[in-house]
C-alpha cells in the first residue's frame, strides 16, 4: 500500500462563516491554516480564496497570489487550487487560476449535479454578513454546472499547464464522464480520483457506496491507472476516511468539508482535522506520506515549476 496522502481542505465556498467562528477567511488566515496543516501531517492542500472583508468566496487572483505565495513562501506542500470555485462564478473565472499560477494541482470536477447547502439554514441563528442568507437559499435552485464542453475546456488548460487534476467524482455517473474524455484521449491516466461523498443532490457517504465507486473505477480504469481519495462531507468525513486508510485510499479533510472534530464539537483548525487522521493512520498501521512522498505517488511536477 502506497503512503497514505493527506490533504487538507482549507475554506471552501459551501461553508459559510456564520457556521464557523474557526473558518478562515483572509487571505492570511487561510494560508496560515495551511501551513498549519501541513505541520500536522497534510501532504496538500487545497485552496479557496475569499474576500479579506466579508469572507464572500473570491475568483480575484490578487487574493490568491497572497495565499499561494505565503504557502509557498513557508512550506513545501503541494498546493491543489480550485477551479470549483463557487456558486456565483462561471466556468472561465474558475479556470483561470490555472493559467495564472500554473499549480501542480487543480480540482476538476467530472460532471454536473444539483449542490445544495440551504438544509444549513436550520443551524444558523444569527448571520454574520448580509450575503450568507441568500447564498444559502439560492442554492436550492443551483446546478454545478460542469457539460462536456465545460470538461472539455478544461482538460485542455489542464493539459497546457502541466497541472495534475483532482478528479471530483460526486456520483457514479462521473466515472463514466471520465471514461468519456479519457477515450477522445483529452485526459490521460493515472488518473487521481477524489470521491465527493455526502453533497445533498449527488452520492451519500454510506460505506457501500464509497465500496462500490471504487470497484466501478477498477472495473472502468483498471487498478495500476489510478489513486483515490475520499471527501466525506459533513457527519461522513471520519468514518469514510477510516475505510480510505483501511483500503489502500486517500483522504481529504478539512473545514471546506466538515466543520466538527466530533459529534456536536466545532474543530478549532484544519490542522485538528488532520492531526485526527494521522492519529487514525497510525491506529491502521499506515504510514503518512511528505509532501515529496505525495509527489512521487502522484508524479507531480514539482513546487520550482509553478508560476508563483
Ligand atoms: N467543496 C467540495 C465538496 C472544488 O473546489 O473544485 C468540492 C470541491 C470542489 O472541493
Ligand atoms: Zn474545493
Amino acid at each position: 500500500m502506497d503512503k497514505l496522502i493527506i490533504t487538507a481542505a482549507i475554506t471552501g465556498a459551501a461553508t459559510v462563516p456564520s457556521l464557523s467562528p474557526y473558518l478562515p477567511l483572509t487571505p492570511r488566515e487561510v494560508a496560515d491554516s495551511a501551513i498549519e496543516a501541513a505541520e500536522a501531517g497534510a501532504a496538500i492542500v487545497h485552496v479557496h480564496a475569499r474576500r479579506p472583508e466579508d469572507g464572500f468566496p473570491s475568483a480575484n487572483p490578487e487574493h490568491f497570489r497572497e495565499i499561494l505565495t505565503r504557502i509557498k513562501e513557508k512550506s513545501d506542500v503541494v498546493v491543489c487550487i480550485t477551479t470549483g470555485g463557487s456558486v456565483t462564478m462561471t466556468v472561465e473565472e474558475r479556470a483561470s487560476v490555472v493559467p495564472n499560477f500554473k499549480p501542480e494541482m487543480c480540482s476538476f470536477n467530472m460532471g454536473s449535479i444539483n449542490f445544495a447547502l440551504h438544509t444549513a439554514l436550520d443551524s444558523i441563528k444569527e448571520f454574520k454578513y448580509p450575503w450568507e442568507k441568500q447564498y444559502l437559499e439560492m442554492s436550492k435552485d443551483f446546478v454545478f454546472k460542469n457539460t462536456f464542453k465545460d470538461l472539455y475546456y478544461l482538460c485542455e488548460i489542464i493539459r497546457d499547464n502541466n497541472t495534475k487534476p483532482e478528479l471530483e467524482v460526486y456520483d457514479v455517473g462521473h466515472l463514466y464522464n471520465l471514461d468519456h474524455i479519457a477515450r477522445l484521449g483529452k485526459i490521460t491516466p493515472p488518473f487521481h480520483m477524489q470521491f465527493v461523498m455526502g453533497v445533498l443532490g449527488a452520492i451519500r457517504g454510506t460505506p457501500e457506496d464509497l465500496t462500490y465507486l471504487v470497484t466501478k473505477a477498477k472495473v472502468l480504469f483498471g487498478k495500476e491507472n489510478f489513486t483515490w481519495s475520499v471527501i466525506g462531507v459533513g457527519a461522513a468525513e471520519i468514518n469514510l476516511s477510516t475505510m480510505a486508510i483501511h483500503m489502500g485510499g486517500h483522504v481529504r479533510v478539512g473545514l471546506e468539508d466538515n466543520i466538527y472534530i466530533k459529534k456536536g464539537v466545532l474543530a478549532k483548525s484544519n490542522a485538528e482535522l488532520v492531526h485526527k487522521i494521522v492519529g487514525l493512520a497510525d491506529t491502521l498501521n499506515r504510514e503518512v506520506a511528505s509532501p515529496d512522498d505525495a509527489r512521487k505517488i502522484l508524479g507531480l511536477k514539482g513546487k520550482d515549476n509553478v508560476g508563483f
